[in-house]
């Protein structure tokens, strides 16, 4: 598409907004400075820089496709041309697997800021502000239970990981200049029937306490539930409701993975209940199929009433929005575009939605007005502002990403083997 063309189609879709009161420029602008935080881990199927083993512990990643990230310099190199591919604000979200342990065997109690202080520098100098996950999975001591195991020993091991991960965050946000975002989500759980759900239960909030009782300024903790492992599916310690109630009883940030509820469930409305609740939410935009399988996200109707939900919300400042997924089968970085893509699609759906008109209608009652423009907004030329979107900042605009990815793929990601 020519330049000119994507500039006269966004001239007429922002005059098309603007009749039903909706300023595109602003949606454009939001879009733009609203930070997405990459997952390291697509780079790689949730690998790491420890021992190099497949992930385990509730997760799996399916697929052989050729070219993953192998060490921290093609998976830098590769997080660099997905950036480089996209409009928008990134952060990196990294795991505790993935530090730089200079060829050492670190165990997970006894990692140190020193490790991830290569990752801060190289993260400034690539204007990407990062997050961070504790890893309780992939490691011998993980078995079923961590932070929730009744084994002092075990528990006493994870609790230390745990407190030693929130202070490397806290290190990333103080030379950020915001705070990093920790994400704490153990698989903790039972294959088969269990008698004790509470007494794990009470373990691990005890084990919680103890962790967050350090008052660390730059970091933001948060928890994840989750309604089942794979090996762990009779019982989950961190369910949605333990972790709804410890949350909100501690005044934390809730992590709400769209692939982690019932597949009918609508994932959507929990946020409109959560954020009264809880202070802040940290979002894993993901796409379960059939179970929480991780595929990319797209944009269909669950990831856009996620989004929807937040702006109606007005809760855009209050929620920080992650991908988490890991296709294996898949161009790895096309994954990741795609997937930045489609969520970058919802979020401005979201923002261009007429919500002073429908709560107009909703107020007074005319329930056919609401309905009928809800579902005019839908074929609404969103379209044209996101193409603007792309073409504003430089990127390529529609599919013309597929040959860069295949030339990236050539080049580079081919000749890993
Ligand atoms: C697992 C959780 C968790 C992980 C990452 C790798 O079910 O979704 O967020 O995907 O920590
Ligand atoms: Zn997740």
């Amino acid at each position: 598409m020519k330049e000119e063309q994507i500039k006269k189609a966004y001239e007429i879709a922002k005059e098309r907004y603007a009749a039903i009161g909706v300023d595109t420029d602003k949606a454009v602008s939001l879009l733009e400075q609203t930070p997405i935080s990459l997952h390291c881990w697509q780079a790689d199927d949730v690998v790491g820089f420890e021992s190099g083993a497949a992930a385990s512990g509730g997760i799996q990643t399916t697929g052989n496709y050729p070219g993953k990230a192998r060490n921290i310099d093609e998976l830098r190199q590769d997080v660099l041309k997905v950036k480089s591919l996209l409009a928008g604000t990134y952060r990196l979200n990294l795991h505790e697997t993935y530090g730089e342990f200079g060829g050492k065997f670190v165990d997970r109690d006894q990692v140190e800021i020193k490790h991830f202080q290569g990752w801060i520098e190289w993260a400034k100098a690539n204007g990407l502000k990062l997050d961070f996950n504790s890893t309780s999975f992939s490691h011998p001591k993980s078995g079923d239970l961590t932070l929730s195991n009744p084994d002092k020993g075990i528990r006493d091991f994870w609790i230390e990981h745990t407190k030693r991960c929130r202070r490397i965050a806290n290190a990333m946000g103080e030379a950020q200049g915001d705070p990093s975002i920790m994400n704490i989500w153990v698989h903790d759980g039972s294959k088969d029937l269990t008698v004790e759900r509470k007494r794990y239960r009470e373990i691990f909030a005890a084990s919680l306490d103890e962790i967050l009782a350090e008052n660390l300024p730059y970091m933001k903790a948060c928890l994840e539930a989750k309604l089942f492992g794979i090996g762990l599916e009779s019982y989950t310690v961190g369910s949605h409701d333990f972790v709804a109630g410890y949350c909100a009883t501690r005044k934390l940030m809730y992590t709400l993975d769209t692939g982690h509820y019932e597949q009918t469930e609508n994932v959507s409305d929990m946020v409109a209940s959560l954020l009264l609740f809880v202070p802040e939410l940290m979002l894993h935009v993901s796409r379960p199929v059939r179970w929480d399988s991780d595929h990319v996200t797209i944009m269909n109707d669950q990831t856009l009433d996620l989004f929807k939900e937040l702006i109606r919300a007005d809760a855009l400042n209050r929620a920080h929005i992650g991908l988490d997924y890991f296709d294996a089968s898949i161009n790895r970085i096309g994954a990741y575009i795609v997937g930045v893509r489609a969520t970058q699609k919802c979020l401005l759906q979201a923002l261009l939605e007429p919500l002073v008109k429908l709560r107009e209608y909703e107020d007074n009652g005319q329930n056919f007005e609401r309905l009928a423009l809800l579902e005019e907004a839908k074929s609404l030329p969103f379209g044209a502002v996101y193409d603007y979107f792309n073409l504003k900042n430089g990127v390529p605009v529609g599919e013309a990403f597929i040959p860069e990815v295949q030339q990236y793929e050539k080049d580079v990601t081919s000749k890993r083997i």
